[in-house]
């Protein structure tokens, strides 16, 4: 599904996060990746964890927050893969102080942060990508979101606030580079336990309610999210952009 599709990867950290579930569905469908990790305190698991991968990744240090990095690893991927036909963007951060108590308290420095990182660098990555996509008649990017960016979710706050401006940010990027044929979607995933998803106060509530109260009357695999990238990253959803797609067991039709 995805052979001869060169790719790039932000936000493995360990075995747990959904980057690397992406990962795995994306190189076992045929695609040739790069990976970045946020600092040399990551270098060795995201080593590890490339190893095992079925064709050699290419691993580049990105932080964010930094439009350096950015440009760095977009010059490199020129130089080792000569263009791009994807990209996924599964990054973000809340200072810890900001997900605890609520929302109204949240400082100038926590909101810009959690909006950064989570939210902002979509775009800038977008704009470094789109020139590495466009030679190669277009391409695919897809970020994570989740729903306490369209509803209240008690502790998640500012997250919340991040998510929104990320998934409008989605629409608008797809309006700006359709014309070269880049789609941008993103996936609201259901609750999964990683190690950002632990940083979340009431998590394993959060988990047992997602469970119970969903259509389908459980919790979501990160297969399932990694399987629903594939597909946003393959010709299969040509005409799909602009979109979110739930991938949370129908949770988010559910009023009560
Ligand atoms: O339930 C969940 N786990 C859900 C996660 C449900 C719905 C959506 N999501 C989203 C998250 O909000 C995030 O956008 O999925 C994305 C990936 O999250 P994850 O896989 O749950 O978490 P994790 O494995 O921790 O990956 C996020 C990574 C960071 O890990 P740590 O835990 O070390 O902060 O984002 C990366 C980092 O590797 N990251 C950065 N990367 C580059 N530059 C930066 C940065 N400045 N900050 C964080």
């Amino acid at each position: 599904m995805l052979e001869n599709k060169l790719g790039l990867v932000l936000g493995v950290a360990n075995k747990r996060s959904i980057a690397w579930a992406i990962s795995r569905a994306a190189a076992t469908r045929g695609a040739r990746l790069a990976l970045t990790y946020q600092g040399e305190r990551l270098l060795e698991d995201v080593k590890e964890l490339a190893a095992t991968l079925p064709q050699p990744a290419l691993l580049l240090p990105c932080d964010v927050t930094r439009d350096e990095d950015i440009d760095s690893v977009m010059a490199r991927i020129r130089e080792e893969f000569g263009g791009l036909d994807f990209l996924v963007h599964s990054v973000a951060f809340a200072q810890r102080e900001d997900l605890e108590g609520n929302y109204l308290s949240t400082g100038r420095e926590g909101f810009r942060l959690a909006h950064d990182i989570g939210a902002y660098s979509l775009t800038g990555l977008a704009r470094a990508a789109a020139p590495l996509m466009q030679p190669r008649g277009g391409g695919s990017i897809v970020t994570m979101t989740y729903i306490g960016g369209e509803r209240v979710v008690p502790h998640y706050n500012v997250m919340g606030i991040a998510k929104a401006s990320l998934e409008q940010s989605v629409r608008y990027l797809a309006a700006d580079l359709g014309a070269a044929n880049v789609r941008v979607n993103a996936i609201s995933a259901g609750p999964i336990k990683t190690l950002a998803a632990r940083g979340i106060p009431h998590f394993t509530d959060m988990w047992k309610w997602a469970a119970e109260k969903s259509p389908l009357k459980r919790n979501i695999d990160v297969d399932e999210v990694a399987d629903t990238a594939v597909f946003l990253l393959s010709s299969m959803s040509r005409g799909i952009t602009g979109e979110t797609i739930h991938v949370d067991a129908g949770y988010h039709i559910m009023g009560l």
